[in-house]
């Protein structure tokens, strides 16, 4: 149960309640909004393993996407705060992600327990999973606005999902950025590199993942990469203030900026997306109202009111 003593030093229990349905989560915590005027539209979902700077293992991978998947799927949210809980019990550290707990790194992925493929049909399955990248694409392509709030370190996997969030506001005094991918091994091809160098250049990204060093938040805003940096007890609050802007803005024109900021960088995957929410649009005209009349009435539909505008 995540009652407010177990989420974070900097949370702020008067703003949030925990997300029905999430109460026994473990390695992640999952509240909504309660202030007025936003009560039930902002999602905080948080990594909660801060002994271990927050590193994911395929439990909080699989906790951290069923939030997500329920937060792009409730009508009332707009904007998903994605943080990490802390400070660290052992020696008071602060991260928002580590990245992949490298202790369960097995020779395929990460493994949910040393004989899981001997446990059932379905651990043998998902054995050696790399599933983080699935919740990449789901803040991707989630029609609401994700953002990175980032209280300490964003290191390896986690720096990919700082990256592949629409906006990042980090923590001044521990706010932390390093690239470790290839210090251990690992490498993330996808946005966490290549749609990054779009960010902040390719010169500046070859650096960040050649040399692996550590860049704080405030040279992590010169580079590009983070939109704020901000006092650190001001952290959480100012990203509320920042969710209570955006959800003062139509819903309809932010989920299609999104899309038009991803498409160029999406290909096909892009253009879909984007013209998926084209079409609900057209679905709403009554040219298009027409079409499916006449088809349902088995007539020939009747275009005339509708001009070949230019
Ligand atoms: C974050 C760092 C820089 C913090 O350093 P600091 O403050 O000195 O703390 P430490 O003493 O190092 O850490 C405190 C305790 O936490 C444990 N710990 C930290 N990170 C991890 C981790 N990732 N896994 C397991 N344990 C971790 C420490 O061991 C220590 O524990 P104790 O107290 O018991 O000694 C520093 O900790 C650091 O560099 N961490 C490792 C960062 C890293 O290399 N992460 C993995 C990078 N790779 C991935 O994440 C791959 C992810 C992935 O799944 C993927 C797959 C395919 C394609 C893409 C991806 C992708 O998303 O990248």
């Amino acid at each position: 149960m995540a009652d407010a003593r177990r989420v974070s030093e900097i949370f702020d229990e008067t703003q949030w309640a925990v997300a029905p349905g999430f109460d026994e989560l473990t390695d992640v915590t999952y509240h909504l909004s309660t202030g007025d005027g936003i009560a039930g539209r902002v999602a905080r979902i948080a990594f909660n393993r801060p002994e271990v700077r927050n590193a994911f293992r395929p439990h909080t991978v699989d906790e951290l996407y069923e939030a997500l998947e329920d937060a792009r799927t409730d009508p009332r949210v707009g904007v998903v705060l994605l943080t990490g809980n802390g400070p660290s019990p052992k020696d008071g550290g602060w991260a928002f992600c580590s990245g992949g707990d490298q202790r369960i790194r097995g020779r395929d992925g990460y493994k949910y327990s040393d004989d899981e493929a001997s446990v059932s049909p379905a651990g043998a399955a998902r054995a050696g999973r790399l599933h983080i990248l699935e919740v990449q694409r789901l803040i991707r392509f989630m029609p609401k606005v994700v953002i990175a709030v980032v209280p300490g370190w964003a290191a390896g996997g986690g720096h990919s999902l700082h990256a592949v969030a629409d906006l990042t506001i980090a923590s001044a005094e521990h706010g932390r950025f390093k690239q470790t991918d290839a210090d251990v091994g690992s490498f993330d091809a996808g946005y966490g590199s290549a749609y990054y160098a779009r960010q902040i250049g390719q010169k500046l990204a070859r650096e960040v993942f050649f040399l692996a060093q550590e860049y704080s938040a405030q040279r992590a805003y010169e580079m590009g990469a983070v939109n704020a940096v901000v006092p650190h007890a001001e952290l959480e609050a100012t990203a509320l203030e920042w969710a209570r802007t955006i959800l003062g803005k139509s819903p309809t024109a932010i989920r299609m900026l999104k899309y038009a900021f991803n498409a160029v960088d999406d290909g096909l995957v892009g253009q879909q997306l984007f013209a998926g929410e084209a079409t609900r649009l057209a679905y709403g005209t009554d040219e298009a109202v027409e079409g499916r009349d006449a088809f349902l009435e088995k007539r020939a539909p009747d275009w005339s009111p509708f001009p070949w505008q230019f």
